[in-house]
């Protein structure tokens, strides 16, 4: 299904009169709005090929209707978002969960929907049908030597899989670990891990990264071998300068001070990027923003000040995808509410006095400071992130545009109730 061009406009004219009202206003007060336009133009977010359907729990699972059933059909939801909000130019697959049969048609079918492939992420946290190894005790970490080559070799197979389309990227997120006190030695799971790791890291292409995501616990509940960002930092750190660490928001203990972790990753330009999601008690991953903005916005604070001074491109120096999981909602609609969010964020943290906010600093004048930050974080800014989705194509309200030509119905019409989308 694709967006009519006419749809488009209709929906835009309807509303440019209120938009340009709000949108002069913002211009009134603040500073460099067209340079935020640009910047928001071209920042594009991944979206993750798992996060088209709905993902359950270990509870249950409430089946959402009109689900893509195949690749080309998450292609086409992504393309779908994309034409809405202009702003959703990737996507990111996990392999086996997508099975690319024929890497060229599929790229094609990407290009035409204006699509690149983001990280690939390989899987060795489920133990596949036929598969000859498990990965019940850990994948690269594991004891036994065949099952750390068969894991091997799937993110081997994974890189291959990415360079046909034309992905640079590959993600691990590794369940290894351990659920009970003196089930593992840490340093000698550490070594293993680290030696699996580098044959996987030999086999990156010239121009590719490898990301190391870490998780603090779950599925394993007494130790995670990749278990923070220092752990994650060490492996990166060892295998050399493709790789770098991956900040999933769902992550951390609680309260970790996430905004600091990724200032000083830019700092060892280690940072590789993002799964963007918020969390309220662990890895919960809900809609981006939709439990801590205020969080959000202080990473994007980290973010523009610490790639500024690197001289770093926001759009393209890293990874910015997003890793969420809908139980309950329209999956199109809460991806459309995730972005949203990280183009929020994003704009006030552009919209930073920063200046301002060095001689506070400078100056130890902490209320200034503060106040500083939270006069861009209090400053309505949706009107300039709509602009530049209108300026690039897109719908000025995506979310209501969507509800208006009732286009979760015609995916229903066209692909059926009974869906279950691949993958979790
Ligand atoms: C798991 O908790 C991680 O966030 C990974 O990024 C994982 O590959 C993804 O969430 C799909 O399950
Ligand atoms: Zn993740
Ligand atoms: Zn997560
Ligand atoms: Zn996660």
């Amino acid at each position: 299904m694709q967006l009519e061009k006419h749809q488009l406009d209709r929906h835009n004219d309807k509303l440019f009169n209120g938009h340009q009202r709000k949108l002069s206003f913002v211009q009134e007060f603040t500073p460099e709005c067209e340079a935020i336009i640009k910047k928001l133009m071209a920042f594009q977010i991944g979206i993750p090929s798992w996060a088209l359907g709905n993902g359950g729990t270990r509870f249950g699972r409430f089946s959402g209707a009109g689900e893509p059933r195949n690749l080309e059909e998450k292609i086409e939801d992504v393309g779908l978002l994309h034409a809405l909000n202009r702003s959703s130019g990737a996507i990111s697959l996990h392999i086996p969960w997508d099975s690319v049969a024929d890497p060229s048609n599929i790229r094609n079918l990407a290009t035409q929907y204006g699509l690149r492939f983001d990280a690939m992420n390989s899987n060795t946290f489920q133990d596949q049908k036929g598969q000859e190894q498990s990965y019940k005790f850990g994948s690269l970490q594991h004891t036994d030597k065949a099952v750390r080559k068969q894991a091997i070799e799937h993110n081997i197979e994974v890189i291959r899989q990415g360079v046909a389309l034309g992905s640079e990227a590959l993600t691990i997120w590794l369940a290894d670990g351990s659920c009970f006190p003196g089930q593992l030695n840490f340093r000698n799971a550490f070594q293993r891990t680290l030696e699996s790791l580098k044959e996987i890291y030999a086999a990156l292409p010239a121009h590719w990264k490898v990301f190391i995501e870490y998780k603090a616990f779950e599925p394993n509940f007494y130790s995670t071998t990749v278990g923070d960002w220092g752990q994650s930092l060490l492996f990166a750190n060892k295998l050399g300068p493709k790789a770098f660490t991956l900040v999933d928001l769902g992550h951390h203990l609680p309260n970790a001070n996430i905004e600091q972790i990724v200032s000083l990753l830019l700092m060892e330009e280690k940072l590789g990027g993002f799964h963007f999601n918020d969390s309220k008690y662990g890895d919960d991953d809900l809609t981006a923003g939709s439990i801590k903005p205020y969080q959000l916005f202080l990473i994007f604070n980290e973010l523009v000040e610490g790639m500024d001074a690197r001289g770093m491109d926001h759009a393209s120096d890293l990874g910015w995808m997003i890793d969420a999981s809908h139980n309950i909602k329209d999956p199109l609609e809460d991806l459309m509410q995730s972005v949203e969010a990280i183009m929020i964020a994003y704009a006030q943290a552009l919209s930073v006095d920063r200046k301002a906010l060095q001689l506070a600093q400078q100056e130890n004048d902490v209320v200034r400071a503060q106040e500083i930050l939270q006069q861009a974080f209090r400053t309505d800014l949706r009107p300039l992130v709509a602009e530049a989705r209108f300026r690039a194509g897109g719908a000025l309200e995506p979310l209501s545009l969507f509800r208006d030509l009732e286009l979760r119905k015609e995916l229903i019409k066209e692909r059926g109730r009974e869906t279950v989308s691949t993958g979790l």
